[in-house]
């Protein structure tokens, strides 16, 4: 494929028609938000119609990947796709000659929030990588009305709001209506004269598709995340209307667009709601039907279906498209029982991302009988032959049966439906994958070990360093004399020799410097409160939970803030510690944690004998734009989970490649990082996997603990005090509740002590600038294999194009 080429005597006629249909006269009348509409829509109008059957026409060895996901966390798109049509500094010149900067512009672009945290994200980092290597694919996903709620906070108290991000009018959707899609739901089944089954849904959806444009890194490649959207085939019952029915006249079309109007706000939780399983199916309903429409169209025969399309399920929230291509190929193609499930399982992979036996989707059966009642059938034939399968294996073993069935005490169980069903299943880490098998699913291993595999996730170069940090970005173009990193990061090791160049060493800390100006400078307009830029930026930006242990980084907070009023003279380097993170609306106990920090932020920061040796602050609304300013801006990355709880981990990735050092435990892709960057150039703690394990069998006590531990102590007793909350005592009682009378399930105290002694380390080495450099500058240098782009050639390699 040959790049696109910028013409800019069309793009300023496309520009013109912009300002036009606005009504306005002249381009110098638009406001900065007209003006990001304009260019975006602009540049949007001069790209190749995204053929979708073109990239599915490639070779028969490489099969075209369809990756369905509940969410997508693009983020901004207009500069990032500027930067990888590299039209970037064009664009930047034609609108210069109106005197409108276009860096500017681009703040006006409302994030499109399509995602919860870490699994919309990679989901965004992949389509990004998979244009760039020239991987085939499509994503497909749900058209939110809403995204991810709005966070603010009132008297340090998390407050949600809806996050319209104003679909109508984005300028980089295009509308398909050629596409269009009929889904049924509800109803019952039918068998008809020649005893055919049939399905009669009791209602009809129709799902529109809305694409945008995913682009590759200057490969001319452009594929599309399709996104539907719920409306009814009849918005409008006209009988009604006329019998005077105003309301219920347009009731379809509003109970329709509830399907995709919100996106659920739960990370690593499973909330079994009725809409939730309707958004699933209605999702899975659509890109099934899209994909056989294009096999079809192809001129390809139904059998052929996993010779040249492979299905990979971002999690289990997309598991039901399994039973409904089931059911298209039984009922619909008239197909056998085996030769269905033959082409259904040779299709289909399942990528797992968490461990949490809360965000292991099942479903209650009267619900799925309710919505999906031929699916329900289908998912009960898939139990029975497995039953056949497992009863040979373990003859007469009930415990076994209880553990791996699909459906089992009156519940469908999603992941296991993946694991039978699929050709492939892999977890995101290296301990992960390992964990997946060892804890997860050890017999489904015994019965298919070749099925079993890890790939580490990763994240793309092009927004997590070109674009976030562009002043880094140029510096490494010069130091390596090529730009060719941004699509094969391990060229970044080339900089390891930097570290003894201390011109280069100074520009490289110069840069950091800058983007901590950046963010201070945000930090005061947005907050009102002042940073030092050259004190520590210390950074945990993740969703907020508890076992990622927000709580743990504050224990520290208040330990150094005790340390201060006991030694009002106490030698430490200033510190600011951000934070970043949404809690569920209805998980009050994280939502308890982001209180408590706010508290203690609003304490610390005006306690005049503190004199800004630590400053707490907690962003409000993290979202991907956010990030984008705080990553390249931190010094330290904390990375604290309880060691076997986070899967992955992607921040992790993004910090260290924009020169942070991480504080972590040796957890989800912070062991591979360790193993990247040098055990001399991160601080690892706590207690290991096995630890936990052990500590937890042996009966772990944090009362006892904390009896023995003076500090911790009086710590936790001020927080119970009220001294932090104008004398509410009960201010912090879920925190505190879980943490000691609880069990404090994720051992936030006992690894309290060794995380402190980590951070006195840090502390120690921040004094000493060129050393910090030097190893902040090696994390750079060496976490190229966590590109998004090695991720995608090894689902390439062990899964997508391997021999089935
Ligand atoms: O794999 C992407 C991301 C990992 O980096 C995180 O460690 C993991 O917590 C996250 N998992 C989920 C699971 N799901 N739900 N709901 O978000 O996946």
């Amino acid at each position: 494929m040959s790049k696109i080429t910028f013409k800019q005597d069309v793009f300023l006629a496309a520009l013109t028609r912009q300002w036009q249909a606005f009504g306005l006269t002249s381009a110098s009348d638009m406001t900065r938000h007209q003006w990001w509409h304009a260019v975006s829509a602009a540049v949007a109008e001069q790209l190749p119609p995204q053929n979708d059957t073109a990239s599915s026409k490639s070779k028969k060895i490489t099969r075209h990947v369809n990756y369905i996901s509940m969410e997508f966390l693009v983020g901004r798109l207009t500069g990032n796709n500027l930067i990888n049509l590299g039209w970037y500094e064009k664009v930047a010149a034609a609108i210069g000659q109106f005197d409108i900067n276009l860096t500017d512009l681009l703040e006006e672009e409302i994030d499109p929030a399509l995602g919860n945290g870490g699994l919309g994200r990679l989901a965004a980092c992949y389509l990004d990588a998979m244009a760039s290597v020239g991987q085939p694919g499509i994503g497909y996903g749900l058209n939110y009305q809403y995204g991810l709620f709005r966070q603010r906070f009132v008297d340090g108290k998390q407050k949600e709001s809806p996050d319209d991000w104003h679909r109508s009018e984005y300028p980089w959707f295009r509308h398909n209506s050629s596409l269009a899609v009929s889904v049924g739901i509800g109803g019952k089944i039918v068998k008809d004269e020649q005893g055919v089954t049939r399905w009669e849904p009791e209602f009809t959806l129709r799902g529109e598709a809305w694409d945008l444009p995913v682009m590759g890194y200057r490969n001319g490649i452009t594929q599309p995340l399709r996104l539907w959207e719920a409306t009814h085939l009849h918005p409008f019952d006209l009988e009604k209307f006329n019998d005077g029915e105003f309301l219920k006249a347009e009731q379809q079309g509003v109970d329709a667009a509830k399907l995709t109007k919100v996106l659920y706000p739960n990370d690593n939780h499973q909330a079994g709601k009725r809409l939730r399983l309707m958004q699933q199916y209605f999702q899975c309903a659509c890109s099934v039907a899209d994909i056989l429409r294009r096999h079809h169209f192809l001129g390809r025969k139904i059998r052929e279906l996993p010779d040249y399309e492979v299905i990979q399920l971002n999690d289990t929230h997309p598991t039901i498209a399994i039973p409904e291509m089931l059911r298209v190929l039984l009922d619909e193609h008239q197909l056998s029982w085996d030769d269905a499930w033959h082409i259904t399982s040779r299709t289909f992979a399942y990528t797992n991302h968490t461990l949490m036996p809360e965000a292991l989707e099942t479903w209650d059966e009267r619900l799925v009988r309710s919505l999906l009642p031929r699916h329900f059938q289908i998912i009960k034939q898939i139990n029975a032959s497995f039953k056949k399968r497992v009863s040979k294996e373990w003859p007469g073993d009930e415990a076994v049966w209880a553990k791996l069935a699909v459906h089992h005490d009156k519940q469908v169980r999603m992941a296991n439906l993946c694991v039978v069903a699929g050709f492939a299943v892999n977890g995101v880490a290296a301990l992960h994958s390992d964990l997946v098998v060892k804890d997860l699913f050890p017999e489904y291993h015994q019965l298919w070990p070749q099925k079993f595999h890890n790939v580490t996730n990763g994240i793309t170069p092009r927004r997590w360093l070109k674009q976030c940090n562009p002043a880094l970005s140029a510096l490494i173009d010069e130091r390596l004399k090529i730009d060719s990193w941004v699509n094969n990061l391990d060229l970044l090791k080339g900089l390891e020799d930097g570290v003894k160049d201390k011109k280069f060493c100074k520009q490289y800390r110069k840069i950091k410097h800058d983007n901590k100006v950046r963010l201070a400078e945000y930090v005061w307009h947005r907050m009102g409160i002042r940073l030092n830029p050259d004190a520590i930026f210390d950074v945990q930006i993740k969703r907020l939970h508890e076992y990622k242990r927000q709580h743990l980084n504050l224990l520290h907070i208040l330990s150094l803030y005790r340390q201060i009023r006991d030694n009002p003279k106490l030698d430490i380097v200033p510190r600011v510690f951000l934070f970043g993170a949404k809690a569920a609306p209805g998980y009050y106990l994280a939502k308890n944690i982001i209180y408590a920090i706010n508290q203690v932020a609003e304490k610390i920061n005006n306690d005049p004998i503190v004199a800004d040796r630590i400053k707490v602050v907690f962003i409000p609304d993290y979202c991907v734009s956010v990030a984008e300013l705080m990553i390249p801006a931190a010094d330290v990355s904390e990375q604290i989970s309880t060691a076997g709880k986070e899967a992955s981990g992607t921040g992790n990735m993004k910090l260290a490649l924009n020169g942070a050092l991480t504080v972590g435990t040796l957890d989800g892709a912070s062991v591979e990082i360790a193993e990247q960057v040098g055990e001399d150039n991160i601080f690892i703690f706590g207690l290991t996997v096995d630890e936990v394990k052990a500590q937890l069998k042996k009966g772990y006590k944090p009362k006892a603990l904390v009896k023995k531990d003076k500090h911790l102590k009086s710590i936790l007793d001020e927080l119970a005090s009220g001294f932090y909350a104008n004398g509410d005592k009960k201010a912090f009682d879920l925190m505190l509740h879980s943490l000691l009378d609880g069990g404090d399930p994720y051992l936030v105290l006992a690894d309290f002590a060794a995380y402190c002694e980590a951070q006195k380390q840090v502390d120690v080495l921040f004094r000493n600038a060129d050393e910090w450099t030097r190893r902040t500058l090696l994390n750079t240098a060496r976490v190229g294999m966590f590109s998004a782009d090695r991720s995608i050639r090894d689902y390439q390699q062990r899964i997508w194009q391997a021999k089935r």
